[in-house]
């Protein structure tokens, strides 16, 4: 593990398949993407555009210059946000998750697309909306809790709490398989009623390949667990078969990984976050201070 900050910068520009994404998608449209090629809160929003395929451009933009067209679309400055091109002024939204939740709306409303199960189950919609509320709550702040703290016993803390939540958000997934799936499909009898009743459920359901609302959520956090946790942490994922299953098939899901940089780009942009560099961002001061995400 490395011990020394060599003071890599954050990258500005995406490599790899997210270049070439962002290349096809940087004509003007209706939104407009505002992104960063290191945020995993713009990576979830930008896989969900791309699974419910709702038009957009893609526009990179540097959050800790506090650009005015930034901060225009996303009060606090921070990515992603989306602008809306046909209203006079603009209109706009900030916060990934309220995001998920609209532009998921608006699929559902015009090509019928979701990453949700239909709304003619809401159990099993609020199912999957527990998973979320645990990924926001618990899962994401036990990622950074773990790696920006520089002492080792902190770092031994961070790590129990991340273990534990991605243990937890697993007994989720089963919960939701074992009450959706198999209980209330237990008298289906054909394959098609079964793959029916999975349908919004996301990449944990054997049989499923479409990404579901955790799925996108907390993708990009499993994703950085194998490039910077593993890196600057040693971290190494759960093991189990069907966790390693699960998060193989989503961080080579097609609609992830086309949003995805190379690697050396993930590594070069949380050096800073390793090595707890002063003035890194929101979210590092709020870790430092013992606040909540921003
Ligand atoms: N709660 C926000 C968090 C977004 C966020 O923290 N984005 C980071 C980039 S990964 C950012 O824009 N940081 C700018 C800053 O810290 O000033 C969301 O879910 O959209």
């Amino acid at each position: 593990m490395p011990t020394t900050d060599t003071g890599k910068l954050y990258r500005n520009e995406c490599t790899g398949p997210a270049l070439e994404l962002a290349n096809k998608h940087s004509k003007p449209e209706d939104i407009t993407l505002f992104g960063s090629c290191f945020c995993p809160f713009v990576q979830r929003v930008w896989a969900a555009f791309e699974h419910l395929q709702i038009p957009y451009q893609y526009y990179e933009v540097d959050p800790y210059k506090k650009p005015k067209d930034l901060l225009e679309v996303s009060p606090k400055g921070l990515v992603p946000g989306l602008r809306f091109n046909n209203f006079n002024p603009p209109r706009a939204l900030n916060e990934s998750t309220v995001i998920l939740e609209y532009i998921n709306d608006v699929a559902e409303q015009t090509n019928g697309r979701s990453l949700l199960p239909p709304v003619t189950n809401p159990y099993a919609r609020a199912l999957v909306r527990l998973q979320c509320d645990h990924i926001s709550r618990s899962v994401i702040p036990a990622f950074f809790r773990y790696l920006i703290p520089q002492d080792p016993e902190k770092q031994l803390e961070g790590k129990k709490e991340y273990l534990a939540a991605l243990d937890t958000l697993i007994a989720l997934f089963e919960r939701t398989e074992k009450e959706i799936v198999r209980e209330t499909g237990s008298a289906a009898t054909g394959e098609g009623e079964k793959k029916a009743l999975a349908k919004g459920l996301g990449l944990w359901v054997e049989d499923n390949e479409d990404l579901g609302m955790a799925d996108v959520m907390v993708g990009p956090w499993i994703f950085r667990s194998t490039i910077v946790l593993k890196y600057y942490r040693g971290f190494e994922m759960p093991v189990g078969e069907r966790f390693t299953q699960w998060a193989n098939k989503l961080i080579n899901h097609p609609d992830f990984k086309s949003t995805s940089s190379t690697e050396d780009l993930y590594l070069d942009s949380y050096e800073r976050y390793a090595f707890n560099r002063p003035n890194t961002s929101q979210v590092a001061d709020a870790v430092n201070t013992g606040r909540g995400l921003p």
